[in-house]
């Protein structure tokens, strides 16, 4: 029995003054693992030595996790109105999402890190998604055209971003348009988990938009590149708002 600790980010060398880092503390027996603990810890510059930053530990435990926590990347409760599409983009579904749907373009992938990351952030994801949905993802160029929907109804569509390849922000930049509007300019992932608050590494990001649905019931989105790399999507989901 051996106490493993997965540092989520891996860039100890780079803290960045004020950012938020988050380590999973794992208990392995065998082949049974679970997260025990996770925690959250600070990074402060220290003032007295010019171009060094000292890490400092400063926070504390943010969620005991013990038995509870056993359940961690579980679906997590969010009360959908009747009448919500939710769509696993490049996954297979489950719960209340469908397959990965009504898409043209793109490819699917998946998370590669070995980290389950911290998907549902709350600094950045009002409305918590099921762990499996964020952990693939369609990329390359796309265009969704969800059907089905209420004929000229109102819908918050809510688009889901977690990156689980590139580390930095400036690796992927791209654009999001709904119903032939851009909605997102020159998006970064990491960009928006950082002006959040945190490191940008396996956090993720959630995006709602007031949209309508057009006179057949049908909403698009498409994900146009940008300067940099490709777009790429976790989750969507349209539900009703009137
Ligand atoms: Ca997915």
């Amino acid at each position: 029995m051996i106490f493993g600790a997965e540092e989520h980010i891996g860039r100890w060398s780079r803290p960045e003054p004020g950012a938020e880092h988050y380590v999973d503390w794992r208990l392995v027996d065998g082949i049974d693992e679970r997260l025990l603990m996770k925690s959250r810890i600070g990074m402060a510059r220290s003032a007295g030595r010019a171009g060094r930053v000292a890490v400092a530990v400063v926070a504390s435990i943010v969620t005991a996790v013990g038995a509870g926590l056993a359940t961690a990347g579980a679906a997590q409760a969010d009360d959908l109105p009747a009448g919500t599409v939710s769509i696993d983009a490049g996954g297979t579904g489950g719960g209340a999402f469908l397959p990965d749907s009504f898409f043209t373009g793109g490819a699917a992938s998946a998370n590669a890190s070995g980290s389950t990351g911290n998907a549902n952030w709350p600094r950045g994801v009002a409305h918590p998604i099921p762990q499996a949905q964020w952990n693939d993802y369609r990329f390359l160029e796309t265009g969704y055209s969800v059907p089905g929907l209420q004929p000229g109804g109102s819908y918050q569509l809510r688009l889901y971003f977690l990156e689980w390849f590139w580390p930095k922000a400036g690796q992927r930049v791209f654009d999001v348009a709904v119903n032939g509007e851009v909605v997102l300019k020159n998006f970064d992932i990491i960009k928006a988990v950082v002006d959040n608050g945190g490191d940008g590494c396996f956090l993720g990001i959630e995006r709602a938009f007031d949209v309508v649905a057009d006179a057949t019931g049908t909403v698009t989105v498409d994900f146009h590149r940008g300067p940099a790399d490709q777009p790429a999507i976790n989750a969507i989901v349209l539900a009703p708002t009137a």
